[in-house]
């Protein structure tokens, strides 16, 4: 039977010493994080919680800070302390050691009452972004696209093009999503990024604290011109790109003028979403069998086959081109297939909802052509 022997066990020499020396570093670094301004990496913060975001930084980057010195300072120590010597046998190996208890249960307890005070710190903060429901909190919506932001207001008519602009101290509540691939939304001052997908709405809660003008920035590779999201370049001609777009934050006062401006502006705007493509599709040709396949795929979650009271998110879609009783469509227009096909391309955004366009229903022409065809052979 073998007999185990506990081997002699040393930290070497320098240890005590060289634990005080990372002491000592460590307590240099938290003062670091927890005194230097953060404005000197990052612009000023403009909104709550920007503030409890930093500090969490603050916090992740003491802790990290000694936790590195540690970690990285013992490999360097230990590697020294018992590097092979010019007396050792050329095949000597170190002392084996297994078990300890006492270090396992120590490494397991602090690791895991760190993560949990960490999360604890975070989920605080990201349920008043995320979940928390302000009382008078304004809603407004912005749309990524290549390679620009539009932004929607309540009240107001179509999509505002040039800026974004909310009054200071007033909570808002932020929906993104794009109308083509997938951006981001990112305003530093905020401290705050949402991802901007195609299909889906994300959404972010803060209230801006300082008036001022404050860039939006595209953290998404999302084309040739991503970089143009964000920078201020002269636009090329024809071409929709107003360079860096700002997110302005106004005076009560100063954001009623704005707001008024645009509503009249935009009096007699579309509520289409912008469309990719531009002209009528052309329904020629369209296949009732493989529209029924793609209706099954992109649209039954929406849409039933049924009376168009029986509704899911949008209409029942089945008498939607041949009954009497419904002769125009959610748009006001006449129910032909031309006008069913302009709702599929460009989307509409009435009553009942958003109906999403082409681009974030991920339809091609042919696919609206042959949709048309098997909404137009259910009777
Ligand atoms: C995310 C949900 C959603 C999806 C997906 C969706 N729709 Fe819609 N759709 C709506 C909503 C909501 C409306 C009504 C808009 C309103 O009036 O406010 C609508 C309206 C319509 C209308 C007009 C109906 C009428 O009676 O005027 C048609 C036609 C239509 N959708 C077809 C489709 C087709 C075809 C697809 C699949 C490619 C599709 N929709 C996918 C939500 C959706
Ligand atoms: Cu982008």
């Amino acid at each position: 039977m073998v007999e185990h022997r506990t081997p002699a066990v040393s930290l070497g020499r320098g240890f005590w010493t060289v634990t005080a020396l990372f002491a000592v570093l460590s307590a240099l670094g938290i003062w670091y994080w927890e005194t230097t301004p953060l404005d000197n990496i990052l612009p000023a913060v403009a909104a709550q919680p920007g503030a409890d975001i930093d500090s969490l930084l603050r916090f992740m980057a003491a802790c990290g800070t000694a936790l590195f010195i540690f970690v990285a300072g013992y490999i360097v120590y230990f590697a020294i302390a018992f590097r092979a010597r010019k007396e050792d046998a050329p095949d000597a190996i170190g002392v084996q050691i297994h078990d300890n208890h006492k270090l396992e249960f120590w490494w397991t307890i602090i690791p895991t009452a760190f993560v949990v005070l960490l999360s604890f710190l975070s989920v605080r903060i990201w349920y008043g972004i995320q979940i928390a429901q302000p009382t008078n909190g304004l809603v407004v919506e912005s749309i990524g696209h290549q390679w620009y932001y539009t932004f929607r207001y309540p009240q107001v008519h179509g999509e505002i093009t040039d800026e974004m602009h909310v009054p200071v101290n007033q909570p808002v509540v932020l929906n993104v999503t794009s109308a083509d691939v997938i951006h981001s939304f990112w305003v530093p001052a905020f401290r705050l990024k949402a991802d901007m997908v195609p299909g889906l709405i994300n959404t972010i809660r803060f209230t801006p604290t300082k008036v001022g003008r404050y860039p939006i920035v595209c953290t998404e590779f999302c084309g040739t011109r991503h970089g143009e999201m964000d920078a201020e370049i002269p636009t090329e001609n024809g071409q929709k790109n107003p360079g860096a777009q700002y997110f302005v934050v106004d005076s009560p006062a100063d954001f009623q003028k704005w707001y008024h401006g645009w509503q009249v502006k935009n009096a007699n705007a579309s509520d289409a979403l912008a469309s990719v493509s531009s002209g009528a599709v052309s329904l020629a040709g369209g296949d009732a069998h493989a529209g029924q396949a793609l209706f099954a795929q992109k649209c039954s979650a929406c849409h039933a086959v049924g009376p168009f009271s029986q509704r899911i998110v949008g209409p029942g879609l089945k008498g939607v081109l041949h009954d009497p009783a419904h002769p125009n469509l959610v748009d006001g227009d006449k129910a032909t297939p031309e006008n069913v096909a302009k709702i599929l391309q460009q989307g509409y955004k009435g009553d009942m909802g958003v109906m999403p366009n082409e681009a974030a229903n991920g339809l091609s022409d042919k696919d609206i052509a042959n949709l048309v065809a098997y909404l137009n052979s259910l009777k």
